[in-house]
């Protein structure tokens, strides 16, 4: 990937979005400095000054470790690149003010995804020469490939101090589960979190398209892509006749882990299906009945398919409500990612709403109304968004899908005032993004959670028409893009300080160079204040939050790309692209 024409320059103290602002949208952007007082700024353009202002100091921000001033530039009418924002004696990296500028990015989010695929040669059309690979894990594979995969023989490979993580589970089925999308920067396939991923595409076809228009070729691309991974979740289905028939593998992975690189179709390793998890089931459930829906005027069979399997699994999960995955990590290698949780509230109501707005029956809606997430319950659908907490995806989908439920106006007066409390927390963030971790400690992926939580400003800016989550969406977005402690955009690809080492086996560039790095739209998890791998926690450990962060391949636990942090990336690209003409 080619560094942007400034990357080797000190980052400069005016922290800007590098790539760029709609035009009459606001513009903001801050200052690091040690003034105590207001300092004046201008916004400069081929040596014109467009506007000036004078700057609101902000004091000392925790989560930054720096002090800084806020600078409210506005709305800026006039279109082109090579703005730049001065403030005491800095300039900003240039950005463009424009219409278009997100659509770019909503297609090459996407096409991550495709790049991300299994069990299918890349060819030299998806993205160059550059990133063509042969198939991963197929039957000429030095392990025999994803096409028949046996489950874990008990004890092997799960055990730790002479406990078996899976209870002594195994089964006879072999299943072909080939295809599919890698997870991350390793070759494991795991349901939930490709639950998540094809849930937030889906959601892309459904509600943001419902919301603003979508950049021409992206709906059929996400049919296409979503397609593709809803196919393998079918197949990971424990099969009719074995134990825990209709609940879903949870993942299927290597035996220990591989070095870095290994190319998909290199991958020595022993490859199993894991337990069967209540997780994965409701996951499938819920994704299958919205796969259903939204594909259903397309390909009424595939539809018939997924409905089918999604009843399947949700009934097969009321029957083992509590067959939790267990944290693999505790093993000394345990070659794939855990995905553990032994909360499912969230994925209840999550694949009882899916499976009520898909087929309108009573029993998912009496299902969902006694669950503790629902309006009138004790937990908030919107606390966090992520893999293990899904929760909101069911509340956004019963907001933005139109159906028949009677609470419907409260769901989305609900989904109105989550967006409204994001942008207090944001008013209240220097750097202008809504996410604030108590104590100022960011979680893995903190990327991803500002991602989604600029999801639930795209989604309540349909319900609401309110400019101000579009603008919120828009501020937050900068945070990616450069507006950060660090002055980096967090997209290889966007801006004039992209990051470009992710963590992965495959766009290994730093470690061989002959090897692509990840292509052009894909973001990093970013900042982790638990820095948990050696290289982070060796370069930047105990920092404050936003400085825990390192571009390097090796930092696995502050710097890996993942399907489901690159699809609400799809969301807010497609959002940001289009939101100058919204549907409403
Ligand atoms: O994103 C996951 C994060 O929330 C967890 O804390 C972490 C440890 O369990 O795992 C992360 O997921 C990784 C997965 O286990 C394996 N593939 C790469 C994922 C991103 O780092």
């Amino acid at each position: 990937m080619r560094p942007g024409p400034g990357a080797s320059a000190p980052v400069p103290r005016v922290r800007a979005n590098q790539v760029g602002h709609l035009p009459g949208v606001p513009v903001a952007a801050t200052l690091v400095t040690d003034a105590r007082t207001p300092v004046p700024w201008r916004l400069e353009r081929a040596g014109r000054t467009l506007a000036q202002g004078l700057s609101t100091p902000r004091g000392h921000d925790p989560s930054a470790g720096l002090d800084v001033h806020t600078l409210e530039v506005g709305p800026v009418t006039e279109v082109g690149e090579g703005f730049t924002l001065v403030a005491d004696g800095a300039t900003s990296d240039p950005f463009a003010v424009g219409a278009h500028l997100y659509a770019p990015l909503a297609a090459d989010a996407l096409r991550f995804f495709h790049l991300q695929r299994s069990g299918t040669p890349i060819g030299p059309e998806v993205a160059g020469p550059r990133y063509a690979r042969p198939a991963g894990h197929v039957v000429s594979s030095p392990h025999g490939g994803d096409t028949h995969v046996a489950c874990l023989p008990a004890g092997r490979a799960a055990t730790r101090d002479g406990v078996d993580l899976y209870d002594g589970w195994t089964d006879t089925h072999v299943l072909d589960v080939s295809g599919g999308w890698y997870d991350a920067g390793d070759h494991g396939k795991y349901v939930v979190n490709g639950g998540i991923a094809v849930a937030q595409l889906l959601g892309t076809l459904e509600w943001v398209a419902a919301t603003v228009e979508l950049p021409a070729g992206l709906e059929d691309a996400l049919r296409d892509e979503v397609r593709w991974e809803l196919g393998w979740m079918l197949r990971m289905q424990v099969p009719a006749g074995s134990r825990f028939a209709g609940l879903v593998h949870h993942k299927v992975g290597d035996e220990r882990w591989t070095p870095i690189p290994t190319l998909p179709h290199q991958d020595p390793q022993p490859r199993w299906l894991h337990r069967p998890s209540t997780a994965a089931a409701l996951n499938l459930a819920a994704v299958a009945a919205q796969g259903a829906r939204v594909l259903g005027d397309h390909d009424a069979a595939f539809a018939g398919q997924l409905l089918a399997a999604a009843r399947t699994a949700y009934d097969a999960a009321l029957r083992t409500p509590d067959l939790y995955a267990p944290d693999t990590n505790v093993l000394e290698n345990p070659g794939s990612g855990p995905y553990d949780d032994v909360d499912l509230d969230d994925e209840r109501y999550w694949a009882a709403a899916e499976l009520y707005l898909t087929t309108g029956e009573g029993r998912y809606l009496v299902d969902l109304r006694a669950n503790p997430f629902h309006l009138g319950g004790d937990r908030d659908p919107f606390a966090v968004l992520d893999w293990q907490r899904v929760a909101a995806l069911g509340r956004i989908s019963l907001a933005r899908v139109p159906s028949p439920l009677p609470e419907a106006p409260d769901v989305r007066a609900a989904l109105v005032a989550a967006a409204d409390a994001l942008v207090v927390i944001q008013a209240d963030q220097p750097f202008g993004h809504p996410y604030a971790p108590a104590d100022d400690r960011y979680d893995w992926g903190s990327n991803g959670l500002l991602l989604n939580h600029l999801t639930v400003l795209g989604a309540a800016w349909g319900v609401s028409g309110d400019v101000r989550h579009r603008d919120a969406l828009a501020e937050g977005a900068g945070y990616l893009f450069g507006r950060n402690a660090l002055g980096l955009s967090y997209v290889t690809g966007y801006g004039t300080r992209d990051v470009h080492r992710q963590h992965s086996r495959w766009y290994a560039q730093q470690v061989d160079p002959t090897l692509p790095p990840p292509p052009p739209g894909t973001v990093s998890g970013g900042p982790n204040s638990a820095t948990p791998d050696p290289v982070s926690s060796g370069a930047v450990g105990g920092r404050p939050a936003q400085q825990c962060y390192v571009d390097d391949i090796g930092a696995w636990g502050v710097n890996e790309l993942t399907v489901n942090w690159n699809a609400p990336l799809v969301q807010v690209a497609a959002l940001l692209a289009g939101a100058l003409t919204p549907r409403r």
